[in-house]
């Protein structure tokens, strides 16, 4: 006789509230109405124990088993609870939207950790929610803790992200050309590829609603010249399927022609080096973007699995939908950076075991304070 499976929820989810990750999953959560609660969490040795990396946001199953990466987390659920789907269904869009998620989740992280971090105002804010939440049980004074975590954040996610006086505009840059393109995109939808939310809404929430969103300079910024993508943060957060229902667009509308034009100008080539340092057993790699040095960035094996997934997923498309992707990609200035570099093999997770442990961390670091 066959056991009965057990029940997979309620979910618990570990992260703190300020967490961009830990926001993208929760809004999906909520979207999809699976039972789980939010339990406050610093990426710890605990975590690490239990998936693997010090990253949150970490999920516990009602099973016992736990998740880590949202990414691979969305796709699996998303096989356990498949109706309404937030992976279009036509193969080019959810293709593109894939694409589109990951560089929402990978590319507006400088600028998100940038606005946070490097401007007083902001980081003296966040530095004390950040520590009242996740380090009550240390035994310093609140005024250190506040420090210790502005001057953690600031050395590892801004100053050693390559963000300095050459690339503060650019990274600037980044953030309030997503605003206009999203702008443009939200103009005529609810939600970018029509009236529900769909994979690529969910990879721009991370930075788009628990830094941006809520940030005090970088949501002044939202606020004054995207009130249509204000709107829409909190139309994702309050999306459930049972009520926000409707249409896709068909294809892929026009308004994402300056979104793809600017993946296929900073975050492919930039994965492209990423991966090319990889293979050469670097640890720091420079990269120009849109004419802009980025120097000494920690090279990230992550994303060269990022890369690596990317590519596996145009080829599991059929033969029709291979062509019209590669003319879109092609179109943008996609397609030559998707595969310039050759025989891509990262060596993280072979078996495919995501979203479950030991997962990979985004960062690459092994430990920060
Ligand atoms: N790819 C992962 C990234 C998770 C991630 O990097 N989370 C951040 C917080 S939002 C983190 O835990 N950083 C480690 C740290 O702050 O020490 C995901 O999608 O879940």
């Amino acid at each position: 006789m066959s056991e009965r499976a057990q029940p997979i929820t309620p979910l618990r989810v570990l992260g703190p509230e300020e967490s961009y990750f830990t926001g993208k999953l929760e809004a999906y959560l909520h979207f999809k109405e699976i039972p789980f609660e939010r339990v406050p969490k610093a990426p710890d040795r605990e975590l690490q124990q239990r998936t693997g990396v010090r990253q949150v946001p970490a999920v516990e199953l009602a099973d016992g088993r736990w998740m880590t990466d949202t990414t691979p987390i969305i796709a699996w659920l998303e096989t356990q609870f498949p109706e309404p789907s937030v992976i279009p269904e036509d193969p080019l869009q959810a293709f593109v939207s894939w694409l589109v998620e990951d560089y929402g989740d990978e590319w507006l992280w400088r600028p998100a950790m940038h606005y946070r971090w490097s401007y007083p105002q902001d980081a003296h804010h966040l530095s004390r929610k950040l520590s009242d939440e996740m380090m009550s049980d240390m035994a310093l004074p609140g005024s250190w803790k506040r420090l210790l975590t502005r001057w953690r954040q600031r050395t590892f996610f801004v100053r050693l992200d390559g963000v300095n006086a050459t690339t503060w505009a650019h990274v600037e840059h980044t953030y309030t050309n997503a605003l206009a393109q999203l702008e443009a995109i939200l103009e005529t939808r609810p939600f970018l590829l029509g009236a529900r939310p769909t994979i690529a809404d969910y990879g721009f929430f991370g930075s788009m609603f628990r830094h941006f969103g809520i940030d005090p300079t970088a949501s002044s910024l939202m606020r004054e010249t995207a009130p249509g993508v204000y709107e829409w943060v909190a139309r994702v957060w309050n999306a459930r399927a049972s009520r926000t229902k409707g249409p896709l667009a068909t294809g892929i509308p026009e308004e994402w022609g300056a979104l793809l034009d600017t993946i296929g100008s900073t975050y492919l080539p930039y994965l492209a080096a990423n991966a090319e340092a990889w293979k050469r057993g670097d640890k720091k790699v420079d990269v120009e973007v849109e004419g802009v040095r980025y120097e000494q960035l920690r090279v990230a094996p992550y994303r060269v699995w990022c890369l690596e997934q990317l590519r596996a997923r145009y080829d599991a498309l059929l033969p029709d939908a291979q062509g019209e992707a590669r003319a879109l990609l092609e179109k943008h200035g996609c397609w030559e950076p998707l595969w310039r570099t050759e025989d891509l093999r990262s060596g993280i997770d072979p078996e495919g075991r995501a979203p479950f442990a030991p997962g990979v961390s985004m960062t690459g670091l092994r430990w920060i304070p």
